[in-house]
């Protein structure tokens, strides 16, 4: 019944959602992982066919599919990481296919490491990896693909080198500017503000920031004073400490500017607590069931704020994992594409990096008219 609910709420926002930079988008932040029903014949089609199991050993691809394919996330607590690993399940799962799920116990790229070599030890068909370092993870993930394992990343990338693939949420530069813009319009376009920031390396919070640095050497955004980039590491009780850190070196900041949904939960929780709504803003990248409190009322800490879904994300990734093992689908050939048991065709294009990409979607903006639906989806 819950997920009818969804659907249908789904279907009457999808109108009614505004993507960051004007227009009105038809893309349904809804899970199409989660929701979307996976029909006998996509299954069929993705299940290892008994023909194929039956043929001659010399036509055998050089490994034997065991149908198993994980994901690792960034870290485990992050409501945001569960909710993209529950994506990438239900596609896994919805194909008939086994999902192995880790959440690393510390946002590092140390125990992520422990976990690729787990998983080459357990010679599994793929992983989709959400990279807390952009290089240090090169040497594990080359063995695992050296070991027939295909790999890519999802959310936050790692090093052309060590992936097929980056499944990105959205481009990072739209992203940038939905940042800058929301901090000039909720500022009046001048003052002191400040980014409250994952960990120092998280490369898709870090390519974010760049993207807003560029921007904001438009002559537009000369009066804006961005004061200093703090880390909460992901952590709730570091990015309270950071926040309030920013309050007591800052005395005269206008906004806090979040790119991680941990870290705008925690700084809008201080300004509520501390009673400074209307005085310090907070606005950034969140996640609607952990900032609905935040968001609703007379005169709320984050007026406003963008995300994606995180289940499709996760989905995403399911998904161009399978069509690389069982259709052959090659992730590092710009303008190559496969179309998945949701229905969508997903396309390969050039990243920033110099790998290959594959956007998810435009950010969303959640406000206090559309928050009390949302925060019951993801
Ligand atoms: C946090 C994580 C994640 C990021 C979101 C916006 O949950 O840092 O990687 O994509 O915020």
């Amino acid at each position: 019944m819950k997920k009818v609910l969804a659907i249908l709420l789904s279907a009457a926002m999808i109108l009614s959602l505004a993507a960051c930079g004007g227009g009105t988008t038809v893309q349904s932040a809804e899970s199409a992982a989660a929701e979307t029903p996976v029909t006998e014949a996509a299954k069929e089609e993705a299940a290892p066919a008994a023909a194929e199991e039956a043929a001659p050993a010399a036509e055998a691809p050089a490994k034997e599919s065991k149908g198993v394919y994980a994901i690792i996330t960034k870290s485990a607590g992050n409501p945001y990481n569960e909710r993209e690993a529950s994506g990438f399940e239900a596609a896994i799962t919805g194909a008939g296919y086994e999902a192995i799920i880790k959440h690393p116990a510390e946002i590092t790229a140390e125990a992520q490491i422990t976990l690729i070599n787990e998983l080459v030890a357990q010679g599994i068909d793929g992983i989709a990896i959400a990279a807390n370092d952009f290089d240090a993870l090169e040497t594990s993930l080359k063995a695992a693909m050296d070991a027939g394992i295909h790999c890519i990343c999802l959310d936050s990338s790692c090093n052309p080198a060590s992936r097929e693939v980056f499944i990105n949420q959205a481009g990072v530069k739209e992203v940038g500017q939905c940042l800058v813009d929301a901090t000039y319009d909720l500022t009046g376009g001048e003052g002191q503000w400040a980014i409250l920031s994952a960990t120092s390396v998280a490369t898709n919070q870090n390519a974010w920031i760049d993207a807003m640095k560029e921007i904001l050497k438009d002559d537009k955004y000369s009066k804006m004073e961005l004061v200093e980039v703090a880390y909460g590491d992901d952590e709730q009780q570091k990015s309270v400490d950071e926040t309030k850190a920013l309050l007591q070196n800052y005395p005269d900041l206008k906004l806090i500017n979040a790119p991680t949904t941990v870290g705008i939960a925690a700084a809008s929780k201080v300004i509520q607590d501390e009673g400074l709504c209307g005085k310090v803003i907070v606005t950034g990248l969140g996640l609607p069931s952990e900032m609905a409190e935040f968001m609703e009322g007379e005169n709320p800490a984050c007026p406003y704020m963008f995300l994606w879904n995180p289940i499709d994300v996760g989905a995403v990734a399911g998904y161009t994992l399978m069509a690389m093992v069982n259709d052959g689908f090659d992730g590092g050939q710009v303008g190559a594409s496969f179309t998945a048991a949701d229905g969508k065709t997903y396309t390969v294009s050039q990243a920033d990096d110099g790998g290959t990409q594959i956007i998810v979607g435009p950010p969303f903006k959640f406000d206090s008219s559309n928050i009390a639906d949302w925060k019951t989806v993801y």
